[in-house]
């Protein structure tokens, strides 16, 4: 198993944890820490028995407080075209697991937008999402202005840029950047729950829906159609499909193999 300082990494059965570990600073990211996340995210990638990436907060107050201030501070214009938090995002929402982050803290500026790049965020009574990068003269620049939008519309995402207002995690479920919404007390249950829903179903598939739903977003509907069209023809193709198709007909749960 993968030892970095920042971060935590474990594996139970299917599904893999990233537990962002720097507590003293509300787990603000920095540098080593990104670099971290982005080692964690691809050894977890290679594992083919793994399936779900949940993205966590060490024991706190935080999912994470946004990129470390301190280190920014020391940024120069050129440092922000090639600072690598926005490519470890997109590697992020590009990969092949389900991953799933949970807020049950502060998910401020770079924290938020490491949630918004997860495929689902559940947030409990104690998350606080907010993007207050412009009063440091600065904007959400890990993918934060592109997804946010996209995520709950321009509007909504110009308000919480603009305002950087902060939102509970039920008004973030009603206006959509939390997926769901849940007592801390049943956090863990409500984890389970999803897991469970999405561990029954075909991995293969899954990738491809992954990919179709984000490829064809920022594309003309026609040629997102003809990638939909691509990916089940695929599909079509793969033993999971068979084993799919045959297990609903014999009344029995599908055994998927990923092939
Ligand atoms: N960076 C560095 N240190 C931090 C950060 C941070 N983002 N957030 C908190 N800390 C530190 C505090 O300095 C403090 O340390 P110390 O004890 O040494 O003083 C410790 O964590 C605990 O924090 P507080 O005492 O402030 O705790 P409070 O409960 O009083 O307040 C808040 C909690 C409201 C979360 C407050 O800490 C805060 O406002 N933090 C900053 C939040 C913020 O502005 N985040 C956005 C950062 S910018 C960003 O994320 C840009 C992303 C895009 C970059 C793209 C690059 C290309």
């Amino acid at each position: 198993m993968l030892t970095l300082d920042y971060i935590h990494l474990s594996i139970v059965q299917q599904i893999g944890y990233i537990t962002l570990n720097r507590p003293e600073v509300l787990n603000a990211l920095d540098e080593k820490m990104v670099k971290e996340l982005q080692e964690a995210f691809t050894y977890l990638e290679k594992e083919s028995a793994i399936h779900i990436i949940i993205v966590q907060g060490a024991e706190g107050k935080a999912f994470a407080a946004g990129a470390d201030i301190k280190s920014l501070e020391k940024r120069t214009s050129l440092d922000g075209l090639v600072l690598g938090m926005q490519g470890v995002y997109n590697q992020i929402e590009q990969s092949t697991k389900v991953t799933i982050a949970v807020i049950n803290g502060f998910a401020l500026g770079g924290g938020c937008e490491l949630a918004l790049a997860c495929d689902i965020r559940i947030a409990t009574e104690k998350a606080k999402f907010g993007l207050p990068e412009l009063s440091l003269g600065i904007l959400p620049g890990a993918g934060g202005t592109q997804r946010l939008a996209r995520i709950i519309g321009k509007g909504r995402a110009l308000d919480l840029i603009l305002t950087g207002r902060m939102v509970s995690g039920e008004e973030a479920q009603q206006i959509g950047i939390a997926t769901y919404y849940c007592q801390e007390a049943q956090l863990e249950q409500q984890i389970q729950e999803i897991t469970e829903a999405i561990l029954k179903k075909s991995p293969i598939a899954i990738h491809l829906a992954k990919q179709t739903v984000h490829h064809g977003f920022d594309v003309d509907m026609q040629t997102a159609q003809w990638m939909e069209k691509l990916a089940i023809s695929l599909l079509f193709g793969t033993e999971d499909k068979a084993e799919g198709t045959r297990a609903f007909i014999e009344k029995r749960p599908a055994n998927f193999t990923n092939k």
